[in-house]
């Protein structure tokens, strides 16, 4: 059996993830790679119990409450679905990961990077996706489409200020990690970001096909 293969869509609001990973997993599947399409925050029952807290405006909270939380639903999540996944040999394909965690707590909100990846060691131990598809958009195109005229959740009522951070310190990780980053512009046609995801994902279905079996 060859190793599952862990892959990250990752970027600022309406920029376009949720689209992205059903069209990963179908040329995924399409590929005949068995998938597993997920979210954070959420993904196990305790996990989407935390993203009601997490994004119910009603509920203030102090910054490092947000990344605990995060962190919880994440443990969560990498103990009942994704490591499971992964050693059953399946791909999984996982809407936001830690890069949201370094990108809204670290960018947006402030939190030390140092205390991000304290958490992150602790929770997920050397494990990184393979391949993170970072979908690139200003935010003021992203805030449009994913509030489609309402106020939103209690992160998409932060101003453009705050976007423009969490897009800054994901450009800043995809610069310091070329390997595994694909930075996506997705203010483009749907037509185009799916043939960037395509090419993007070429390379992983090209190595995983030899049967190398690295993780
Ligand atoms: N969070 C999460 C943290 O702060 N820290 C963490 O560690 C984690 C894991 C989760 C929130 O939690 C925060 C970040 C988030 O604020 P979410 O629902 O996962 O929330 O994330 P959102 O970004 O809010 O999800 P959205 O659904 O708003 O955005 P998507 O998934 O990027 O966008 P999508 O695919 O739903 O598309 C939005 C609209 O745009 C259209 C789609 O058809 C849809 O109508 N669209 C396009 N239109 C034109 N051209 C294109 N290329 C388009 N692509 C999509």
């Amino acid at each position: 059996m060859s190793a599952g293969r862990f892959i990250t869509l990752e970027g600022i609001e309406g920029a376009g993830k949720s689209t992205a990973l059903a069209h990963v997993a179908g040329l995924l599947e399409a590929a005949g790679r068995e998938v597993v399409a997920t979210r954070e925050p959420g993904g196990t029952p305790l996990g989407e119990a935390l993203r009601a807290l997490l994004l119910d405006h009603r509920n203030g909270m102090a910054h490092d409450t947000e990344l605990l939380l995060m962190f919880a639903a994440r443990a969560e999540h990498l103990a009942q679905v994704i490591r499971p996944a992964l050693a059953a040999g399946r791909w999984v394909v996982c809407d936001r990961f830690t890069d949201s965690t370094y990108a809204y707590q670290g960018g947006g909100r402030g939190v030390p990077e140092a205390r991000i990846a304290a958490l992150e060691g602790w929770v997920q131990g050397p494990l990184r996706p393979d391949l993170t598809l970072l979908l690139d958009v200003p935010p003021e195109t992203g805030l449009a489409r994913a509030r489609g005229g309402g106020v939103g959740d209690r992160f998409e009522r932060e101003d453009v200020a705050f976007f423009e951070r969490v897009r800054a310190a994901y450009l800043r990780r995809a610069e310091a990690e070329p390997g595994r980053f694909r930075v996506i512009d997705a203010a483009r046609p749907l037509e185009a970001v799916h043939a960037a995801l395509a090419a993007a994902l070429a390379p992983l279905l090209a190595d995983a096909g030899t049967g190398d079996g690295a993780a």
